[in-house]
């Protein structure tokens, strides 16, 4: 049993000093009164006590509250910052980016900003293509950083590409998009070793299949390619021998079956107007020392304009290589929605092309400049587009060119 320290008794019986009632019966009255006036004070302390705590809770969930607001308007400049940040990358990729590291909101490593061009949240795809297709030491180390960021492990070229071109939208030009690709095929054959002998092989083949996608999705393409000629297409670019049939088949059946999803934050499928500006429907063409117009049968493809005096005709009357060529507007004061094909600079010269004369002999062309006809406005414009995106698409097929040249030749150092 335990005693009370003040009294000696039982613990559990014994009054205790602190009991309101308690008044030890040897006191005399003025300590009696001296003991309540200290209860009373002691009370009264205690209420002092009780109101000052809760005095001090109540002041702490005002700090606590006025720290949370604080942190929110901090939250809430932040992104409001961020926001900003994109908008202005959107307009100008490199003074969103410079304005975006200026407001700490992105440390200035090309991993980071890599990162940031990966998750790609609230920007423009265009904008990240441009800003990776730049020039500078920086932005090419930001495009090695971004390229690393795919995963391209056990995917089938099809199945990389459509994750790669997806990511961002491929700028125009074809330095930029050489770069791009390059780093690209880098990448996969360093997810898939083995599948590919050089990475140039991947680039070339990868390239054949994004013009496959066009051929294959292009509504203006009647001449749909069968798996047969993609495979021919295709012969000897595996360092001088022939990839597997059996994986072209794969990759053929992969892009007919499901096209290339393109970001078009602009309206225009870049697939359709810079690989493959191929197109075809009826002009006028004026033509003869007589000036005469003749409705023809156009096609655009190759590189070349094509025309035919009916749709079915197996022969074309004339061929016009776009080489070296530009596209003109012109106002006709007989024929509406007129454009014409001229040589820059020319002095006297003829363009290039040639023509069958009415005995079926093939014969130069005679033109200075084509002036050609739409039907209506729009086509007009669609014509005029696709044939300036036939003549730029030049110093791209002269890199691809220079890709299959350094596949056929490093084949032919092999050769004992
Ligand atoms: C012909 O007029 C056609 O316009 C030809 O166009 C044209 O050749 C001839 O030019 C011109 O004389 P006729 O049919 O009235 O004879 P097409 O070949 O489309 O029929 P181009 O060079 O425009 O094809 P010349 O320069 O060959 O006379």
């Amino acid at each position: 049993m335990t005693l009370d320290s003040d009294t000696y008794m039982p613990k559990s019986k014994a009054p205790k000093m602190d009991d309101v009632d308690y008044i030890p019966a040897d006191l005399s009255p003025e300590e009696r009164s001296e003991l309540e006036e200290i209860r009373r004070r002691k009370g009264a302390l205690l209420l002092e006590i009780q109101r000052l705590k809760e005095e001090l809770r109540e002041a702490i969930i005002e700090v606590e509250g006025l720290e949370s607001s604080t942190d929110g308007s901090k939250t809430l400049q932040k992104s409001r910052h961020v926001a900003m940040g994109r908008k202005k990358f959107n307009m100008d990729p490199k003074k969103g980016i410079v304005f975006l590291v200026e407001n700490e909101l992105l440390r200035h490593t090309s991993e980071d900003i890599a990162q940031f061009l990966y998750k790609g949240e609230g920007l423009n795809k265009t904008a990240i293509g441009d800003y990776l297709g730049e020039r500078d030491d920086f932005n090419i180390k930001v495009l090695q950083a971004f390229v690393d960021l795919h995963e391209f492990t056990d995917l089938n070229l099809v199945q990389a590409l459509r994750q790669f071109l997806w990511s961002f939208r491929l700028p125009g030009e074809a330095q930029k998009i050489d770069r791009m690709m390059e780093a690209f095929a880098q990448r996969y054959c360093h997810c898939n070793p083995g599948v590919f002998q050089s990475t140039d092989t991947c680039y070339v083949l990868s390239f054949s299949i994004i013009m496959l996608n066009t051929s294959l999705h292009n509504p203006n393409v009647r001449d749909k390619p069968s798996v047969e000629r993609f495979i021919s297409m295709n012969r000897g670019i595996n360092d001088g021998g022939d990839l597997p049939e059996d994986l072209l088949r794969n990759l053929y059946d992969s892009i007919k079956n499901e096209p290339f999803k393109i970001p078009e934050d602009d309206g225009n499928d870049l697939t359709h107007t810079f690989f493959n500006p191929d197109r075809e429907g009826w002009l006028l063409k004026l033509g003869g020392r007589v000036k005469t117009w003749k409705r023809r049968w156009f096609i655009l493809t190759d590189n070349c304009l094509y025309y035919f005096e009916y749709t079915t005709d197996k022969e074309p009357r004339g061929i016009i290589p776009l080489e070296n060529l530009s596209i003109r507007e012109v106002e006709d004061p007989r024929k509406p929605n007129c454009f014409e094909l001229y040589i820059p600079n020319n002095r006297g010269q003829l363009i290039k092309a040639c023509k069958t004369e009415a005995d079926g002999r093939v014969v130069e062309g005679n033109h200075m400049v084509y002036r050609i006809s739409a039907p209506t406005p729009e086509e007009k414009d669609e014509w005029i587009h696709s044939i300036k995106s036939a003549v730029s698409v030049d110093p791209f097929y002269e890199m691809l060119a220079a890709r299959k040249k350094r596949i056929s030749l490093k084949k032919k150092e092999e050769q004992p």
